[in-house]
């Protein structure tokens, strides 16, 4: 159809946001095709079924956009195709596809591939070695997709000081790889990633993801340092997609039906919390992996970088704020309306219960193999003072650290974090998965991710099999933390 023959040719990819909604109404179709608003954002985008592309099934287009958060809130950033999120990325396990990357802006780019197992050349990370789409350039990354699951993409770039770079941009989007089994029945299904915008330095500390006070602070040093710490980044405007709380459409649902979301916090700075009044989240998958024990929470937490599969059971009728608990995040934009059907009034928030994160209902008895080999990792965070920017270490030295974590090949490691900061980081392992073997103090098994957020002053062991050999990525999913030591490298021996 006339769609995909505009796709075929370059003109969509140029089309800025502001005028793509002019575009879709000249062409006479809608965005959302008979879908619900929220619902598999852009995913009209992707794939490309031309036989033209047959050697390009994805093209991501890095160019500066306008994002209208609210009538109020627009702002200027990086996206891909002219959105952001980008175009929601429809893979088979399995089936080799071509990512043709084209870089329209004047500096380097790396898209990285997030949760998925595949090679250092093409995971998108400068690190790793992965060769960077130059500035008005293309590359294409050309990959096997697995494992099956909701996985992600985004930008690899360091920010450093520059606000506007990195993570801070609109250059992410969903990527799901689907596999053979279906995750089961559901009426609806919606893709919602997490964000904030127009983000700041501050020396004071306004963390809101300090849930965690009552679990175990087993890495706590005796004497704390109290030298003042220096520069973090925080937000106070947030959207959920592309829309502010009370902007875009409603999710709108029926009585009874079961709703799938699948969540991301693409946050660069911020753990997030998300609840649904009146109704339960059935978490399924954490980080697109099937849990070992399915389970229902009140209140959802996701470390940037995360994603959580949850279903949910339309019985409690209303119109209800699925958002953040925190008033002024939520207040600032994070959240979506659920409007049942026939329900006319202002949408509801109420607060829910206190409650605490625990990785661990969603697992089983300790179950795993052994692992023959251990490494530690020890993070420390070295305070910089008023208008500096903190610096972090791992195992007491900074990056780059050389020959310290070699791995061999066919080997099962059980790797410790020793989270020695006063803060909950986001721990991402590259092109691997592990399992939880210890959180909070507790074992646990079934759990395979690729990122965990390991509480302040705790303690997490992972485990996982070395068989992804080349250059592997560690790092904290925090930008800023990213950039300025909170990372390493792992290799493998010859
Ligand atoms: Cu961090």
């Amino acid at each position: 159809m006339a769609f995909r023959a505009q796709y075929d040719g370059r003109e969509l990819h140029f089309i800025p946001l502001m005028r793509r909604r002019d575009f879709i109404k000249m062409t006479g179709l809608t965005p959302l095709a008979g879908r619900l608003p929220g619902q598999e954002p852009q995913s009209f985008l992707t794939p490309a079924a031309s036989p033209d592309l047959a050697k390009t099934d994805f093209t991501l287009q890095i160019a500066p956009i306008e994002l209208e958060l609210a009538p109020n809130r627009v702002l200027s950033t990086i996206g891909y195709n002219g959105t952001s999120p980008g175009p929601l990325l429809r893979m088979k396990e399995g089936v080799p596809v071509t990512v043709n990357v084209v870089n329209d802006t004047d500096v380097p780019e790396f898209v990285h591939f997030h949760g998925l197992l595949i090679p250092a050349d093409v995971d998108g990370s400068e690190e790793e070695g992965t060769p960077p789409v130059p500035p008005h350039g293309s590359r294409k990354y050309k990959f096997t997709p697995t494992p099956a699951g909701t996985r992600w993409y985004h930008t690899h770039t360091m920010s450093m000081d520059d606000l506007h770079r990195g993570s801070f941009t609109g250059m992410y989007g969903f990527l799901v790889i689907e596999g053979a089994s279906n995750p089961g029945r559901y009426d609806q299904e919606h893709y919602l990633a997490l964000r904030d915008w127009e983000p700041y330095f501050t020396n004071t500390a306004m963390d809101t993801d300090d849930l965690d006070p009552l679990w175990s602070q087993p890495e706590k040093p005796t004497v704390l340092d109290t030298r003042q710490p220096g520069l973090e980044v925080a937000a106070d405007i947030f959207s959920i997609n592309d829309k502010a709380l009370g902007a875009g459409e409603p999710i709108r649902v029926n009585p009874g039906e079961r709703v799938m979301f699948h969540f991301l916090n693409a946050s660069a700075i911020e753990n997030r919390h998300l609840a649904l009044p009146g109704h339960k989240f059935n978490v399924i998958a954490l980080d697109g992996n099937p849990v070992a024990t399915p389970a229902a929470v009140e209140v959802l937490m996701l470390g940037p970088g995360e994603r959580i599969d949850a279903w949910v059971e339309m019985n409690h009728p209303g119109v209800w704020i699925l958002g953040a608990p925190e008033d002024p995040v939520r207040e600032g934009g994070l959240g979506i309306v659920i409007e049942y059907a026939n329900q006319h009034r202002t949408a509801q928030w109420i607060a829910p219960a206190k409650s605490i994160w625990d990785y661990t209902l969603f697992g089983k008895p300790p179950s795993q193999p052994a692992p023959s080999e251990r490494l530690d990792m020890v993070f420390e965070k070295v305070p910089r003072g008023a208008g500096k920017f903190n610096s972090f270490t791992v195992n007491g030295k900074g990056y780059p650290h050389d020959q310290e974590f070699v791995l061999k090949q066919g080997t099962r490691y059980r790797l410790t974090f020793h989270n020695r900061t006063d803060d909950a980081h986001p721990l991402h392992l590259h092109r691997h998965q592990f399992e939880i073997a210890e959180i909070y103090g507790k074992a646990t098994s079934g759990l395979i991710k690729d990122t965990v957020v390991v509480p302040t002053y705790g303690r997490a062991r992972v485990d996982f099999t070395a068989d992804q050999p080349g250059l592997t990525l560690f790092h904290c999913h925090i930008q800023q933390h990213m950039d300025y030591g909170f990372k390493a490298l792992l290799r493998y021996s010859s």
